[in-house]
């Protein structure tokens, strides 16, 4: 009897085990798209949702949208919807493309002119019976028409008298992931690789799957798979085979399969004795190349180029500039449609570090500014979001408004390479938003950033959105369970960067976890102050970076900037701090911005505290426009910063019981780490401060250890 009622507590023990270990998986796996039932008020919203879908064609996309429609409903709703039955049988959920709709009802006034993968969600009598119809110009538009009916339902919003129309705001909505085809990831903070391992891409690709369908619920419609740092074998002829695999896993999401490709590689892998872009048996080979991947992957996106840049092969080799570079391969995927993202993150990093005029800030726009308008009309310069490398505060590479005649997409990094490495909480929206509504006064007239990548400002053919993802075999994909809201913040920009930071968050909290009021208030609240202190205990007033910059990128380490040819200088010494990139005494490059923004920069008494010591070198006892001094307020940020990351984990504890015990200890073991790191930061910031400059906090906290 006892033995019995022992076994039958290990046999509960491993139940629960199970249990939260498969309760575990689904709270991270699913991501946003959790389907959760909705509580009985909640789905009563809904009941006279159609009880039936018909998809309008049998395409793979189109099977996948209807499929994953049938899902959310049984998830949220707890209703099998039937399929099969014609739409004029009884009410129906339509799945379509806006031809096929007209031809089913011709008298319905169905919006036209919009954008590739734009949608329309409408509620019409169709045949006599009430329908709500989904449709696009393409299946995959019908597919993200789906995902944001279901993300309606999610969020309790409603949808019986639809007639609501989206388009995405740039044709290019891509992400990149740096993985090598070890199965490691460079900058990678959440576990292996989901598509490589040992050198191929992996046999199991249940997750690459899973990894489209949640980059396909924010309209991502583009991967690259590959580190940058490219390694040549990715073209080999053996390993074509394997990218048919990883281009089957997406297709059935609209998201196109994309390589990162070294420029080298007809010499390295295709027996050329060079590489020189200028050279017909060159361009032969990637004409050839590029030929036989679209023979097996059709719907094939391009590729991604990172050439002449930290040790990587590129034109300069043969003396031949980006341009004659990009637009061999360009050439090459012509005829099949693909693009080719040249990345403008070219730079010297041996740069001499005495020379005071030097300044790695410069190189992206001294480079391709002169280039503008000698690029084919399929490549895109994929342009960092900022001119040296995804600090936590930098203002807007001027490059984003010095290309005219080429396309452009913005480079946001999503992994927190330099914003806490997915053990802090940065929520990186607010800032990108900065980025997308900053005013380029591009040739005289109004240009925000949104409006050049998308190629509008200049009537280009293309541009776009490129997000470093970097997931990984995490269950959380991001390892932190509250980092995933970049990588969906990512997507709706993308699609829209017009939605406002507060919308992103309260989407992203409501379909991740629920709609307690308690919950949304507290999450959002949390993310949206989020960046602000992550900033204000590791780089304030546009420092750049004061990590280790040698090593991890992540712990202080402000010495380690300085004295190399990195060039992500502060140049700080027993006086002052800052770099002076003006153009009457510095290195000149506040002078690659138009007029417009020069004047926001320039001028000491108008440049903006935030980004203060980015563009100048001042005394330590400077006063800021806040009434602080410069050494003042580092001592007081850091203090502040350090407080508030403090504080996340009473607001946390706050949740205790609303959130899924799972989710709730993970995210509050991270915060409570944060919280000692942010000391760890907060005293040896200022302690260096302190010794640099001899200035005494005035609140007297900060000492000499
Ligand atoms: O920020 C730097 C990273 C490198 C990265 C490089 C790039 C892929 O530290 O790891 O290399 O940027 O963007 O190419």
């Amino acid at each position: 009897m006892k033995r019995l009622g022992l076994l039958m507590i290990v046999h509960a023990l491993l139940l629960a085990g199970a249990r939260s270990s498969c309760l575990y998986a689904e709270s991270g796996a699913e991501g946003w798209l959790r389907y959760s039932a909705l509580q009985e008020q909640a789905a009563k919203k809904y009941e006279r949702l159609p009880a039936s879908t018909v998809a309008l064609n049998d395409s793979l996309v189109l099977k996948t949208a209807q499929q994953e429609l049938i899902r959310g409903v049984r998830g949220m709703l707890g209703r099998s919807l039937r399929t099969g039955a014609g739409p004029f049988a009884e009410p129906a959920i339509l799945l379509g493309r806006f031809e096929q709709l007209h031809t089913l009802a011709p008298a319905l006034t169905i919006p036209s002119n919009i954008r590739e993968d734009g949608y329309w969600l409408g509620h019409e009598q169709v045949h006599g019976f009430e329908c709500l119809l989904i449709a696009s110009s393409t299946d995959r538009g019908v597919l993200y028409g789906v995902f944001a009916l279901l993300s309606k339902i999610a969020r309790g919003e409603d949808i019986l008298a639809l007639d609501e129309l989206q388009q995405p705001s740039a044709p290019l909505r891509w992400v990149n992931q740096w993985d090598n085809l070890d199965g490691r990831i460079e900058r990678g903070y959440a576990g292996a690789s989901i598509f490589f391992g040992g050198g191929n891409v992996r046999g199991d690709l249940t997750r690459a799957g899973a990894y489209a369908r949640l980059l396909a619920s924010v309209g991502i419609n583009g991967c690259a798979i590959n580190n940058v740092n490219a390694d040549p074998r990715i073209l080999a002829d053996s390993f074509l085979p394997q990218l048919v695999r990883v281009a089957d896993a997406f297709r059935p999401w609209g998201v196109q399969l994309s390589v990162s490709v070294d420029l080298s590689a007809p010499k390295t892998i295709g027996g050329l004795d060079t590489f020189d872009p200028l050279d017909s048996q060159v361009a032969e080979w990637w004409r050839r190349k590029v030929a036989d991947i679209y023979k097996q992957v059709p719907d094939f996106g391009g590729f991604v180029v990172k050439a002449d840049s930290e040790g990587r092969a590129g034109p300069s080799s043969y003396g031949r500039s980006p341009a004659d570079a990009a637009n061999v391969i360009a050439r090459a995927l012509q005829p099949h449609g693909g693009v080719l993202f040249y990345r403008a993150f070219v730079y010297d990093h041996h740069l001499d570090w005495r020379n005071l005029k030097n300044d790695r800030a410069r190189a992206a726009y001294d480079i391709f500014h002169p280039l503008d308008g000698k690029f084919e009309n399929n490549v895109v310069i994929q342009i960092k979001h900022g001119p040296i490398d995804f600090q936590v505060r930098e203002p807007v590479s001027p490059l984003l408004g010095g290309l005219q005649h080429t396309n452009e997409a913005i480079e946001l990094e999503i992994t927190q390479e330099y914003t806490g490495q997915q053990r802090h909480l940065c929520f990186l929206v607010p800032m990108w938003k900065e980025v997308l509504d900053f005013d380029m006064h591009a040739g005289g007239q109004s240009t925000p950033v949104k409006d050049l990548v998308a190629g509008r400002a200049f009537h280009r053919p293309t541009g776009g959105f490129v997000g470093v993802a970097n997931v990984g075999m995490d269950v959380n994909w991001l390892a932190h369970p509250l980092a995933m809201a970049n990588l969906y913040g990512l997507g709706r920009l993308a699609w829209n960067p017009d939605l406002s930071a507060n919308t992103i968050v309260d989407e992203w909290t409501r379909l991740t976890f629920g709609n307690d009021p308690l919950v949304v208030r507290t999450i959002t609240r949390m993310q949206l102050s989020s960046w602000h202190v992550y900033e204000s205990y590791t780089g304030p007033l546009g420092v750049g970076t004061l990590t280790n910059i040698v090593g991890n990128h992540y712990d202080p380490g402000p010495e380690s900037s300085e004295r190399n040819g990195w060039g992500q200088w502060h140049r700080a010494d027993h006086e002052g701090i800052g770099m002076d990139r003006t153009v009457a005494t510095g290195t000149g490059f506040i002078g690659q911005y138009a007029p417009e923004v020069q004047k926001l920069y320039e001028p000491l008494p108008a440049c903006p505290d935030e980004l203060l010591l980015f563009f100048h070198h001042v005394p330590y006892t400077h006063v800021l426009h806040s009434g602080k001094t410069v050494i003042q307020h580092v001592y007081d940020a850091h203090y502040e910063g350090a407080e508030a990351a403090g504080a996340y984990v009473s607001q946390w504890k706050l949740l205790e019981g609303h959130v899924d015990d799972e989710r709730y200890t993970d995210v509050l073991t991270r915060l409570q780490y944060q919280a000692g790191q942010a000391i760890v930061w907060r005293d040896t910031i200022n302690e260096w401060f302190y010794r640099g400059s001899g200035i005494s906090d005035v609140k007297g906290r900060v000492v000499k250890r």
